[in-house]
Formats: C-alpha cells, sequence, structure tokens
C-alpha cells in the first residue's frame, strides 16, 4: 500500500520558519516555487494569511476611469494601448469624466480607480482638472490613481519634480497610487516587453517619493510570460526591501498575463496552478505587505475563491463594468459584481466577508430597515 507523503527535511524546515514569523530567504522562495506539493504551499501561506486576517476576505465598492487608452509605448503585452487616430482610441473630455462620475452620486462606492494610457499630450494640470472635477462630485471618495509610469511623463510634460507633480495632485484630490507599471522589475526581462517606459529605478523613486509625502500606494508584478521564477523573486525582493525602507505599500497584487489581441500571444497563459502557486509565494516572501489582492475580472471568479485558500485577504472590488484593460486582454468581458454576489463568492468558500475602504478600514453601513 502505498505510503502516506510526509514533508520532506526542507519542508519541515520551512513550516518552523513560517511558524515563527522569520522571512524566507530568496533561495527559499525559489524552492517553493520549485515545488509541486501545492497543498503544502497552501498550508504555509494559509499560517500567515490567518494569522494577518483571520477568516475575513475583503472586497470594496469601486469603480474604475480609464481616461485615455492612447499611448506613447508599446508594451508588448499590451491589449489596450492604441496610437493618436487609430481605430479603437479613446479619449475622455474632463466633461465627459464628469459625467462618468456623477453616474455613481448616491450608490455607496468609496473608491475610483483611474489608470490610463500614457498620452502625447496631457500634463498635470489636466489630471489635476479631473480629479478635482471627481472630488466636486463625489467629495467622501477615495481617487486611487495614475501609474508611475503615467506619473514619469506628466511630471516631465509639466517641467515638475516627482515630488512637485505629487504635491499638485494630491493637493487637487489624490489619496493614493495603484500598483500598476512594475511589470517585472529585473532588466533582463524589462528590456523585453517594456524597454521604453519607466525604468525600475524610476518605478521605485516615484513610490519612495509618494510614501514620503503621506501617498500610500500598492504595487504589482505582470507574471506568466517570458519571465521565470528568478526574475519574480527579484521583483519581489526590491518591493520587500522598498517596503522596509517606507512601509507604504498597502497591497500587492500579482497579475496574471492575458494573451489576446497582443504581441506575446504565441506565449499562451499559465495554468491555475500557477496562479496558486504564486500567490502562496507571495504571500509568504513579502512578509512585510499586509494584504495580497486577487483582481478577480482578470482571473475569474471560481480562481479568486480558490486563491484565498493561497494566502489573498482581498478580492478588490464591485468593479461595475468600467474597466476594458483585462477584458480586451481576455479577462472577464463585464466585469461587475454587487456587494451581494461579492459576499456570497466569499461565504461559499469559507471565509467572512468584510467590506473595506481603500485604506483597509471597515466600512459599516446601516442595516436597511423594511
Ligand atoms: O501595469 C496590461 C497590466 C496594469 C495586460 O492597484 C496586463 O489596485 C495582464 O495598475 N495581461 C495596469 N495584465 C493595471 C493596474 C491595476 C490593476 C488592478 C488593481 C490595481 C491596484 C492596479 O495592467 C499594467 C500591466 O501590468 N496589464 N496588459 C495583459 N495583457
Ligand atoms: Fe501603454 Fe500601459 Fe499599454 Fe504599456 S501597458 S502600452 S504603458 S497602456
Amino acid at each position: 500500500m502505498p505510503r502516506l507523503p510526509r514533508l520532506s527535511p526542507q519542508e519541515e524546515a520551512l513550516w518552523e520558519k513560517v511558524q515563527a514569523s522569520e522571512p524566507l530567504s530568496d533561495e527559499e522562495a525559489l524552492f517553493l516555487y520549485e515545488s509541486q506539493n501545492l497543498a503544502f504551499l497552501g498550508a504555509l501561506a494559509t499560517l500567515v494569511r490567518q494569522r494577518l486576517h483571520g477568516k475575513i476576505a475583503y472586497y470594496n465598492r469601486n469603480f474604475h476611469i480609464e481616461p485615455t487608452n492612447i499611448c506613447i509605448y508599446e508594451c508588448a503585452f499590451c491589449s489596450f494601448a492604441r496610437k493618436p487616430g487609430e481605430p479603437g482610441g479613446w479619449e475622455y473630455t474632463p466633461d465627459e469624466i464628469e459625467a462618468l462620475a456623477t453616474r455613481y452620486v448616491g450608490t455607496g462606492v468609496t473608491e475610483v480607480h483611474i489608470v490610463g494610457g500614457v498620452h502625447p499630450k496631457r500634463g498635470i494640470e489636466y489630471y489635476a482638472d479631473i480629479l478635482r472635477r471627481i472630488k466636486r462630485i463625489l467629495p467622501d471618495i477615495h481617487i486611487k490613481a495614475f501609474t508611475a509610469v503615467e506619473l514619469k511623463v506628466m511630471c516631465a510634460r509639466s517641467r515638475m519634480s516627482y515630488e512637485e507633480g505629487l504635491l499638485a495632485l494630491k493637493e487637487a484630490g489624490l489619496d493614493s497610487l495603484p500598483g500598476g507599471g512594475a511589470e517585472i522589475f529585473h532588466p533582463e526581462i524589462r528590456r523585453q516587453i517594456c524597454a521604453t517606459k519607466a525604468s525600475t529605478e524610476e518605478w521605485l523613486a516615484i513610490h519612495r517619493t509618494a510614501h514620503r509625502l503621506g501617498i500610500p500606494s500598492n504595487a504589482t508584478m505582470l507574471y506568466g510570460h517570458i519571465e521565470r521564477y528568478e526574475h519574480r523573486v527579484h521583483h519581489m525582493r526590491l518591493l520587500r526591501e522598498l517596503q522596509e525602507e517606507t512601509g507604504g505599500f498597502n497591497c500587492f497584487i500579482p497579475l496574471k498575463y492575458r494573451r489576446e489581441n497582443n504581441a506575446l500571444s504565441h506565449l499562451g497563459e499559465v495554468s491555475i496552478i500557477e496562479d496558486l502557486k504564486n500567490y502562496a509565494v507571495s504571500r509568504l516572501y513579502l512578509h512585510n505587505i499586509p494584504h495580497l489582492k486577487a483582481y478577480w475580472p482578470m482571473i475569474g471568479r471560481t480562481a479568486a475563491q480558490l486563491s484565498l485558500d493561497f494566502g489573498v485577504d482581498d478580492l478588490d472590488g464591485t468593479i461595475d463594468d468600467t474597466t476594458r484593460i483585462y477584458s480586451m486582454a481576455g479577462g472577464e468581458e463585464h466585469p461587475a459584481m454587487s456587494t451581494e454576489e461579492l459576499e456570497h463568492l466569499i461565504r461559499s468558500a469559507g471565509y467572512e466577508p468584510q467590506e473595506r475602504d481603500s485604506l483597509y478600514r471597515p466600512v459599516r453601513r446601516p442595516t436597511p430597515t423594511l
């Protein structure tokens, strides 16, 4: 009769280490990436997840604005960007953005997420104007806006330092930065997938400056294309080091590469096993970043449920069909979930749903009366 599998000595040592809350080394992270023992990875990541968040799984009420998909860059993995005049491009005017925001008055949304292409002409003044208009319409909303890639170019166009640009945007209503534009920091990979946009050093410098100015941020990693495990570990090491210095990252979001309509389509997509493994290793390695988010429109609802057993504590938000960046690359067509659906999804996976604001404080709403 086959014997019950036992942990290897290396696995046992890791179990002890994680129980003692000791940070993983790069070699240990690599060992876990190479492991075929998915159940062990889930159990290890769950140790950390439970210690940090118990059975809570967070979500929020948000919507997205993508001001334009016109972009000066040509990242190999991108399905969203268009050149000026190319079919399928859009550029919202400030009035159109105001009209979008007006749809959410009285709906209870707490956050707007604003990310778009890097427009050839728009500087800090344009973006500060749209932030002011949104805050006029939705005064209590948290604005999480602009990747470091967009910020680098808008600061340069307005001849401002990162500090000056970020302060002007903060004054206009910016509350935090999303994590996009990080892709893969390792130069060998960055050169091949997004050679010309903000470099690793620039991405990190912009987030460091934001943190110093009291603007928290998120961090992402685009995985599942041409990178190897060592590149993922290098990426997370740079994030862990910056977090040690500033403490300004709220959340880490692994973004699975989706293959439709872009120049890397021939690579295909990694399996759900790889997604789960990646969540678990990120939860374990990034011990100093409090939250790990599974962005459900990109991996789908069932995978999002499973991810909760692999270290994830946040499923992002209602989104309300306001993003195209992933649907154009093969993600969910019209991503939207009501809070009831999100809560059901979380409960049926065995976790306790908790609505959060953008800083992970619980949102308490009055119980409806009949
Ligand atoms: O940097 C583009 C990614 C990012 C593809 O902070 C792709 O809460 C997969 O910033 N397959 C922008 N990913 C999105 C972003 C974001 C998303 C969700 C949550 C948060 C947050 C921020 O979208 C880009 C790039 O890494 N992306 N194309 C693609 N084909
Ligand atoms: Fe432009 Fe962003 Fe697409 Fe790169 S990923 S081409 S920066 S929209």
